[in-house]
């Protein structure tokens, strides 16, 4: 890829970042013009300030210190919504940049062992999907495990994908144990020196309990191979859901060692806030996130890019 051609998708993505967020921004850039065309900056408006933070997701503790630093510096004064918009872009930034860490394959381990698991109908099986398009782009050899053995249609649709990314799928029948599924396709992988393996697992079995077991199962059968794998372990969140993901992160990440975050569905939220109330809360990196059901709809997390979408700015 040239420059021209990097430059190009680059623009191209952020056009669609932006667009994606628009629900998120709109809301919040509305609230915002509210706001000040009532009044000069006082401590009713700051108040004001703090409850649209919060009824935008981002968080009760973080909504008080953005609300507050805006504080310090405006208090009083005549300011436009631009210039709020602008230092929340460049707070939320600050939030954002130490956990914006794009999921490199680790060279040292090949194959690249990758769980994904969260809730049914959050966007793993489509997300896998995703990842494998760009690693295939890359040129990384990529493997498919259909560890979701519940449902018929997640292995069909994971197979769709391994067609169009040309990926080798290693599927079972209905029903059938998905640790020993994940077990053979390590094994499959590491026989084709694939560089990475993407395991998919089911949301939802008869309870949670269940499911956590499996997963924990899937993790044990598959250290048989290697000690140290899975070398990462993906939540795949529904931004959609806004504060109900917090208490996702904290159901997986008590029962498995959940290394990353995913957030998909960023398209069709007003709920794009929660990224920053996730970041402040448990600090787990978030390494790509979704804005549309297209293969290219998946890119790694830029802090700076994200905030300035999520606040409509350019
Ligand atoms: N708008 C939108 N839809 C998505 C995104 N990611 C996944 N989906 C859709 O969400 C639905 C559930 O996705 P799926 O991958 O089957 O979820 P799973 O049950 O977690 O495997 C599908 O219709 C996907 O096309 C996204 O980023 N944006
Ligand atoms: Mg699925």
């Amino acid at each position: 890829m040239n420059n021209k051609e990097h430059k190009e998708i680059k623009s191209g993505w952020l056009s669609r970042l932006k667009g994606g967020l628009s629900r998120s921004s709109s809301v919040l850039s509305k609230n915002i013009n509210d706001l000040l065309t009532k009044r000069k900056l006082d401590d009713a408006a700051i108040e004001e300030l703090e409850e649209i933070l919060i009824t935008s997701d981002l968080g009760v503790s973080t909504a008080a210190r953005l609300s507050q630093s805006i504080a310090s510096s405006r208090f009083g004064k005549e300011t436009t919504s631009e210039e709020i918009k602008a230092v929340l872009a460049s707070e939320i930034t600050k939030i954002l940049e130490p956990i914006a860490i794009p999921l490199e394959p680790d060279a040292k381990n090949t194959p690249h062992v990758i769980v994904v698991c969260g809730v049914n109908g959050v966007g793993k099986t489509t997300t896998i999907g995703k990842l494998a398009r760009a690693y295939t782009a890359k040129g990384q050899k990529v493997v498919l495990a259909a560890g979701d053995t519940f449902r018929t249609a997640a292995i069909e649709q994971l197979e769709i994908w391994g067609q169009r990314t040309n990926s080798q799928v290693i599927s079972s029948e209905i029903g059938k144990d998905a640790a020993s599924l994940a077990y053979d396709a390590f094994e499959q992988a590491k026989k084709t020196k694939a560089g990475i393996l993407l395991i998919d697992t089911a949301g939802r079995l008869q309870n949670k309990k269940e499911l956590m077991a499996e997963l924990q199962k899937i993790i044990r059968v598959i250290r048989k191979i290697d000690h140290v794998a899975p070398h990462s372990c993906l939540l795949v969140l529904d931004a959609t859901t806004g504060q109900n993901t917090h208490s996702q992160v904290e159901v997986f990440a008590d029962a498995i060692n959940i290394t990353g975050l995913i957030v998909t569905k960023l398209d069709g939220s007003s709920k794009g806030g929660v990224l920053v109330s996730l970041a402040e809360k448990f600090g787990l990196p978030v390494h790509a996130i979704g804005i549309g059901e297209q293969p290219e709809d998946l890119q790694p997390f830029k802090a700076r890019d994200f905030a300035n979408s999520l606040m409509g700015l350019e």
